[in-house]
């Protein structure tokens, strides 16, 4: 480009840019759900871990605001505010053109890694207002834009101070632009989360998470100086774990690879791999490195001891991570990714390095701590006996499952074949189900009723969670199989139900059954969930009955609330205490009726949402779980 550029004209096409942002924001930020709204946060935390990264910033803040913005502050250099080569100040440019950022890195390893890593200035162009201060060289410098538009006026071509200080860092304050997003309000426990998961990663790093829009302010400090060990030491705090976290680090060929792993005493592995950073929801060569070196690691250590004979059969990789959760976190100087959402790490340089430095650790590891090795071989042996009876049981199901459709009778089926129209309530209670039946659109609405507590699928071996009567139904009933472990018999397109609707009562044991549920959906049927099929139904707490007007349910406390401040007259309430207590008719209207029920879909930020939840609920401290499971269905996203 030449260097005398027109001024005008290089702000006009910075203008283009950002409209593009606006134009197609989903190719930016990945999606305009709440997903991308929580991303735009990401996003700008993102900039301040880089800095923290480089060696500069060891405090970040990151503030749910009352009105609904957001504001991101830390305690870093501050983005430059000097002259930059076409006459503008420095952070101008970075906060209006594309991919602006990483002109002013120093080659430290960006954070950014995947589709979305398009910085701040995408997130700017997508909000209402973003307002800018950067303390530095003793001043404040300010700036701001609306839509992507600058509105303040620079002095000879720089940002005009607001203030002096001593201090140095950079704030941002922005607010979603509800024009373009679905959703507005920010999801403070998947921030959290996040949060959390960032601590973790950055061992030196404080982030100070409030959320200023509830009556009460809530403040929650993330310093995990462990890192990756307190990472699987935060997963596993409910779990009986076998043997304290063994953790390694290396690096080879230009590649830092950290991991930290520890069994317990569960049924199946989570391992989750991180790429600069960023979580790798789809996995990638990180993870496939590990996971090749380590199944071949503990064969050989298995028949080094004799455990495996020479007539045996190895291990198979499931087996040996029978009981696993671990951390694989690399840093890559030049990530690729692929995938669906573009979050499975593609490098195959990164597989070599990660099993290299794999091999090296763990033999030096287990050679010290023979213990440990046995107990983890043990794990492997006890997975491989219980396979060979899995692979058995499963041929039996799936052969009878080819001929009978309901095997115990208790589902009312629809009369339609149309599954694009078709719905199947599954029902808590015998007296529920009963009502139900009566009170349903039998053309398109099936209903199957279960029992009291369905098995806990986290704590049960497959053979177990198959024999189970309950789950066998609801198999037959959706009619596209289910995938766990040793190949994968789900069929999507088979399913013969477009929405599959929870049905519990409104109470902390419905909470556990519909959480039950979804666990069971979670591991054997995950595709359900991705792809909206799940339901929860939400039938109404109360019922409220004037003098003078009209009745009216109401669904949650909030509504109650609401109800007594617009209603003066007399009324009686009355408070249903589950299911059964309602007649088919009340059942109809509230419930089942698809004019006037409200319906919760399930919804997965990414895959690890549901094992986080699932760990909360199933833990065994009762009382965190009992509020996790309010706070949620409060905060639940209602799709009428
Ligand atoms: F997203 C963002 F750009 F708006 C943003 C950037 C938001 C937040 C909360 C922090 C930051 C940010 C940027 N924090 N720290 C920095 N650092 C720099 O941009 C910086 C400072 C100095 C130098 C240097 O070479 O002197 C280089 C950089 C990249």
């Amino acid at each position: 480009m030449a260097k005398k550029d027109n001024y005008g004209a290089e702000q006009i096409s910075v203008l283009e840019g950002l409209e593009a942002v606006r134009k197609r924001p989903g190719m930016y930020i990945g999606s305009t759900s709440r997903k991308g709204l929580n991303h735009c946060i990401y996003e700008i935390v993102d900039n301040s871990v880089d800095e923290h990264l480089a060696g500069y910033c060891d405090t970040v803040y990151v503030t749910l605001e009352k009105d609904g913005s957001c504001t991101v502050e830390d305690n870093g250099r501050g983005v430059p505010v000097d002259m930059h080569a076409k006459g503008v100040a420095a952070a101008r440019i970075v906060f209006s053109t594309l991919h602006a950022g990483g002109k002013f890195g120093d080659g430290a390893y960006k954070t950014s890694g995947g589709l979305h890593g398009v910085g701040s200035s995408a997130v700017n162009a997508l909000s209402t207002y973003f307002d800018v201060e950067i303390s530095k060289d003793g001043y404040i410098h300010h700036d701001r834009y609306e839509q992507g538009r600058p509105v303040v006026k620079l002095e000879k071509g720089l940002l005009p101070k607001i203030g002096k200080t001593k201090k140095t860092g950079t704030k941002i304050n922005f607010l979603p632009d509800p024009t373009i997003f679905e959703k507005t309000k920010f999801k403070a426990d998947e921030i959290q989360s996040r949060m959390h998961e960032t601590a973790y990663l950055n061992p030196g790093i404080t982030i100070i998470f409030r959320d200023l829009r509830g009556e009460e302010p809530e403040e929650i400090v993330y310093h995990e100086p462990e890192g990756i060990v307190g990472f699987v030491k935060g997963i596993n705090k409910n779990k009986e774990v076998l043997h304290d976290v063994v953790s390694f680090s290396g690096e080879s060929d230009g590649i830092q690879v950290e991991v930290a792993f520890q069994f317990c005493n569960e049924f199946h592995e989570d391992i989750l791999g991180f790429c600069n950073n960023i979580y790798n929801s789809e996995g990638g060569s990180h993870i496939t490195g590990f996971k090749t070196q380590f199944t071949t690691v503990i064969n050989s250590y298995a028949r080094e001891l004799g455990i495996l004979k020479e007539k045996d059969a190895n291990f198979t990789g499931t087996d040996v991570r029978n009981g696993m959760t671990a951390i694989i976190s690399v840093k890559h100087p030049d990530p690729r990714f692929e995938g669906q959402t573009k979050t499975k790490l593609d490098n195959q340089d990164a597989a070599k390095a990660t099993a290299k430095i794999t091999g090296d650790k763990i033999q030096l590891y287990f050679d010290r701590n023979v213990e440990v090795l046995k107990k983890v071989i043990s794990c492997a042996e006890r997975a491989a006996k219980i396979r060979k009876t899995e692979e058995k049981t499963k041929t039996n199901l799936l052969q009878k499952q080819k001929y009978s459709f309901d095997t115990n009778g208790k589902l009312a089926n629809c009369e339609s074949r149309d599954a694009k129209k078709c719905e199947i309530f599954i029902v808590e209670g015998d007296s529920a189900g009963g009502s139900a039946k009566t009170a349903r659109n039998r053309m398109y609405q099936a209903i199957l009723p279960i029992r009291g507590k369905i098995l806990n699928v986290e704590k049960a071996s497959i053979d177990k969670v198959l024999a189970n009567a309950e789950i066998k139904t609801m198999i037959n009933a959706f009619g596209c199989g289910f995938s766990e472990g040793y190949g994968n018999d789900f069929d999507i397109s088979k399913l013969r139900y477009d929405k599959i609707i929870i049905m519990a009562d409104a109470d902390v044991d419905g909470a556990h059954i519909s959480t039950l549920l979804l666990t069971l959906f979670y591991r054997f049927m995950p595709e359900l969930i991705y792809e909206g099929h799940v339901y929860i139904a939400m039938p109404p707490l109360y019922k409220a009955m004037p003098k003078k007007g009209e009745e009216e349910y109401l669904y949650d406390d909030e509504a109650l609330e609401k109800y007594r401040k617009t209603h003066d007259g007399p009324y009686t309430l009355q408070r249903y205490k589950g299911l059964g207590e309602m007649d088919a008719e009340q059942l109809w209207e509230t419930t089942l009726d698809p004019k006037r029920r409200i319906l919760k879909r399930v919804e997965i930020e990414d895959g690890r949402m549901a094992s986080d939840v699932t760990e909360m609920l199933m833990g065994n401290d009762v009382p965190p779980r009992k509020a996790f499971i309010y706070k949620n269905a409060r905060d639940a996203e209602l799709d009428i």
